[in-house]
């Protein structure tokens, strides 16, 4: 109860992986707690919306393997706006394999995932290997950047019927499998806090209004998320991306994410 009252900067401290303590101080600094999912399909869109949401953002989040034209300029370039507006970049690769697997999948392929990206995700389906695989990866790497890489595990998942919500012990082997690499792993993608305050906690499924999109996807208003669920960062992609002004959607969610966490670490 009381850990939630804690602010983004308390929580900093107690946090053991760099980019997870840097991620909670650039919060605090641009007071922002939203992260939008960039689900657009080309490198021009891509770039565009960076451009447009990064004063409002985090963070943005990538899936590189839905952009058609992806090329190897698009990585350097998305990092090139992400340093001038301050954000991290978080690609949602959903690594799901065994670790020598995902060893090649994090830093090599068409999209170089551990060149440019600050934060990436995995399921913990696989077991304790999955993570192995991509520690060894960042190792292995000559790029500084690489080296300070922040891991986020699926503890839970936003969508109707998703098992790791229905699988008795399932959200709590994943928060033991990310208490045993804390160096790496820095939090979890889940409705809300599943675990101590030494964690970082974000939550995708967020609109204005709570619903679903029809396929499966459930939403969750910035106030449920940050408030009661205790959260710590909304993913806000279609109800960002698809407004007629992406910039100033990105700051009304921005203001309605941190109005719900000035509320909870003060009252
Ligand atoms: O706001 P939306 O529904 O347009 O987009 C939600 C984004 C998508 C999903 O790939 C992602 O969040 N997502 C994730 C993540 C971030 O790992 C997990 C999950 O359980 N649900 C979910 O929607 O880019």
């Amino acid at each position: 109860e009381k850990e939630s009252k804690l602010t983004y900067l308390q929580r900093a401290e107690k946090v053991k992986n760099v980019t997870g303590r840097r991620l909670l101080e650039l919060m605090e600094a641009k007071k922002s707690n939203l992260a939008v999912a960039a689900d657009v399909t080309t490198k021009a869109q891509l770039l565009e919306l960076a451009e447009a949401v990064g004063p409002e953002i985090c963070m943005l989040k990538t899936h590189a393997d839905i952009i058609a034209d992806w090329d190897e300029g698009t990585g350097p370039a998305l990092a090139e706006i992400a340093k001038r507006h301050q954000f991290l970049l978080f690609e949602d690769r959903k690594f799901a394999d065994i670790g020598s697997t995902v060893h090649h999948q994090v830093s090599g392929g068409l999209h170089s995932i551990s060149k440019w990206a600050h934060v990436i995700n995995a399921h913990s389906m696989p077991g304790p290997g999955i993570i192995s695989g991509l520690k060894k990866a960042v190792a292995e790497t000559d790029s500084e950047m690489a080296k300070s890489l922040g891991l986020l595990l699926l503890a839970e998942m936003s969508s109707e019927g998703n098992l790791a919500t229905a699988l008795p012990g399932y959200t709590q082997k994943t928060i033991e499998m990310a208490e045993a690499e804390k160096e790496f792993v820095f939090g979890f993608i889940s409705t809300g806090r599943v675990a101590g305050d030494d964690f970082v906690y974000l939550t995708p499924g967020v609109k204005k209004s709570a619903g679903g999109d029809g396929l499966g996807q459930q939403y969750n208003t910035p106030e449920k998320v940050i408030g009661e669920k205790e959260s710590d960062v909304i993913i806000v992609g279609r109800g960002v991306y698809q407004a007629d002004n992406p910039a100033k959607e990105a700051k009304a969610y921005r203001e309605a994410g941190w109005r719900a966490y000035e509320t909870r670490v003060s009252g």
